[in-house]
């Protein structure tokens, strides 16, 4: 009954993969790009407009108008300047190494289903520079953090109740250095966590823990707690979007 236990696990995990998949086969519309250097994507704004994207998202930051950098696309979750002095050139969010944004904690963000969407440009690596996340590094609460580790596109995950101060990390390769990069990390209710990176699955793997117990503003670029402590916790560079989607719970 073991063996049939395992074999059911994997075919479960399998369909759940392939479902994954299929639900994000941009393959028709997309060049792949293999390792950051072969090809360009042939379009990349054409369908990452949020506009004509098919995605459902809850919360999006485009990052579109310099004078209201922080504006949810839904209006419901808008950020605020939290450190430093961050910039837009109508496009992009422009990050130094000292400023970031903060998202007021909500309920929004409190699920165990959920995608990342970002396309992000980094200019200077870091040993820990966050892109997106929901609970800084100490703490005594359960969450999420997407950022680069010295050019390491990493999620790390925890379940306090569960891990104690112990972060999972999951670590789906190197990002390239002054070029965009598109990037997707989608976890599932079932504990499925995928990352693409450049419409390539990166990385594919399993995390059970209950991640909604969270406590602190959500940052974006950096800490939204006690940042100015930690100056290697800043992203540099450029980030045209992010967005945010609850996925089935
Ligand atoms: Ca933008």
């Amino acid at each position: 009954m073991k063996g049939l236990g395992l074999w059911c696990s994997l075919l479960l995990g399998s369909m759940t993969l392939l479902c994954a998949c299929s639900a994000r086969d941009h393959s028709a519309e997309v060049i792949v790009i293999g390792n950051g250097e072969d090809e360009e994507v042939e379009n990349p704004k054409e369908f990452r407009d949020i506009e004509s994207s098919s995605l459902s998202y809850t919360a999006a930051y485009e990052f579109n108008d310099p004078q209201n950098l922080g504006k949810d696309y839904f209006g419901l979750n808008n950020a605020e300047i939290g450190e430093g002095t961050p910039m837009g050139d109508g496009e992009n969010l422009v990050l130094d190494g000292h400023s970031g944004l903060k998202i007021p904690l909500s309920k929004t963000f409190e699920t165990n289903a959920f995608f990342i969407e970002a396309r992000i440009y980094p200019e200077a690596f870091d040993d820990m520079q966050n892109i997106i996340v929901s609970e800084p590094p100490g703490g005594f609460y359960g969450g999420w953090q997407l950022r680069l580790d010295n050019g390491s596109l990493k999620f790390h995950i925890r379940d306090y109740e569960e891990d104690g101060s112990t972060w999972t990390i999951f670590d789906a390769g190197t990002l390239p250095l002054d070029k965009w990069s598109y990037i997707f990390v989608e976890k599932f209710s079932s504990g499925r966590v995928l990352i693409w990176i450049n419409e390539v699955i990166a990385l594919s793997d399993f995390y059970p823990g209950n991640i909604i117990n969270y406590n602190y503003d959500l940052g974006i670029g950096y800490d939204a707690m006690q940042q100015s402590e930690h100056t290697n916790r800043f992203f540099v560079g450029k980030i045209d979007y992010i967005r945010f989607g609850r996925g089935a719970e």
